[in-house]
């Protein structure tokens, strides 16, 4: 908020004119900053989509690390490398940024591993050939990508910050996996296969990335009054499958949607129904990989504990150090004033 509306918040005093002003921002198309007033439920809303994404991007490093050490060249496995440690880095500003809100990484962990919160259903299924890296590069990427790019404009500003770095970052991801999958299509006819089956895979799962339809969507109308959403979940839906067609196309691949068509009328593409009964089972955490992805994130956790420990008696010690240092130096002058006082 500016300088102007957090004077007049703190003037006001009562709920709601705290409200009125908190409108007001979000109406100016003003960023909300972590010591600004916002409602509890504008809070709570945020925590959960912020953690729900970045669960998503710690997740997310399974089923690519799955190929690491199995990546056909050292060009790629570098690559494929620096793609699975931005998704770390991901996570961590997306962490950092819910901690603004009040609730620690800890306490959002503990949430993911005992399953009080969620990450993206696409996590759930996995990765079968080396051509499921390039799917998911530019499959799942690019409807990240398609989300997130709207989400720098989040009125919430550490969100919206931690969005621009990141969609940087995803723009690449997505290149690599167009790239990747473009060498396969052109390759021998069993390359050309696996890249075809890896598409027929992971094209319905990234539709359902987006969400539920809107009439099913349990947020989206708030979340898009409080600007945290700027579009509606089909809205993005629709804008990603009018994009990937033609990508199709440049990589001599075929998306698996006999109903898949120009609509003149609509200036869209209409496509066939979603599965939205997987979609939901997925959820309940009944998907192909939900449970090999948990345990693993657990176990991954708790094999880190000492990593933790390390670097918080770290951190103590140089607090001491710089305490000790400093009460050194304060004792040091007030001596030296005494004596220049004598
Ligand atoms: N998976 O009311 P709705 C990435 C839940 S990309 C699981 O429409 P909302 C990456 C939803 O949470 C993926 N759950 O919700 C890419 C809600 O349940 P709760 C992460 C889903 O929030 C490549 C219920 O269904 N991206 O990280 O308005 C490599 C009703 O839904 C899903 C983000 O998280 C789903 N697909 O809209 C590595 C982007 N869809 O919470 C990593 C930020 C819905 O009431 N998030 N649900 O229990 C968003 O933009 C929005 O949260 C969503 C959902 C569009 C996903």
């Amino acid at each position: 908020m500016t300088g102007v509306t957090a004077t007049a918040t703190a003037a006001a005093g009562t709920d709601a004119s705290y409200q009125a002003v908190f409108d007001a921002a979000v109406a100016a198309d003003e960023r909300i900053e972590p010591r600004d007033w916002m409602p509890e439920e504008y809070r709570s809303s945020l925590v959960r989509q912020m953690a729900q994404h970045a669960h998503s991007e710690i997740i997310g490093m399974q089923p690519e690390a799955n190929w690491i050490t199995r990546a056909p060249s050292l060009r790629r496995k570098a690559i494929l490398m620096a793609k699975v440690q931005d998704e770390a880095g991901h996570g961590l500003y997306l962490y950092s940024a819910a901690e603004t809100l009040g609730t620690g990484r800890d306490e959002l962990l503990d949430k993911l591993h005992s399953g009080r919160q969620k990450y993206s259903s696409i996590f759930n299924y996995p990765t079968l050939t080396w051509a499921d890296v390039g799917a998911i590069g530019w499959l799942v990427d690019g409807a990240a990508i398609t989300n997130q790019v709207p989400l720098c404009r989040c009125s919430y500003g550490p969100y919206a910050r931690a969005m621009v770095r990141i969609c940087k970052e995803e723009s690449f991801h997505q290149r690599q996996g167009y790239e990747l999958l473009l060498a396969l299509s052109q390759g021998t006819p069993d390359q050309h296969a696996m890249a075809q089956d890896a598409v027929n895979r992971w094209w319905w799962p990234s539709l359902m990335m987006f969400g539920p339809p809107d009439d099913e969507s349990a947020h989206s109308a708030q979340s898009m009054t409080w600007k945290i959403k700027r579009h509606s979940n089909d809205e993005l839906r629709q804008r990603f499958v009018d994009i990937a067609v033609g990508q199709a196309e440049g990589l001599g691949l075929t998306l698996p949607d006999p109903e898949l068509r120009w609509n003149e009328e609509r200036g869209h593409h209409d496509f066939g129904p979603i599965d939205w009964t997987e979609f939901w089972e997925v959820l309940k955490g009944n998907g192909p990989c939900n449970e090999q992805r948990i345990t693993q994130r657990r176990r991954a956790h708790e094999e880190g504990a000492w990593v933790r420990e390390a670097a918080a008696s770290y951190a103590t010690k140089h607090q001491t150090q710089r305490s000790r240092s400093q009460s050194q130096s304060q004792s040091q002058s007030q001596h030296a004033n005494g004596e220049a006082t004598a």
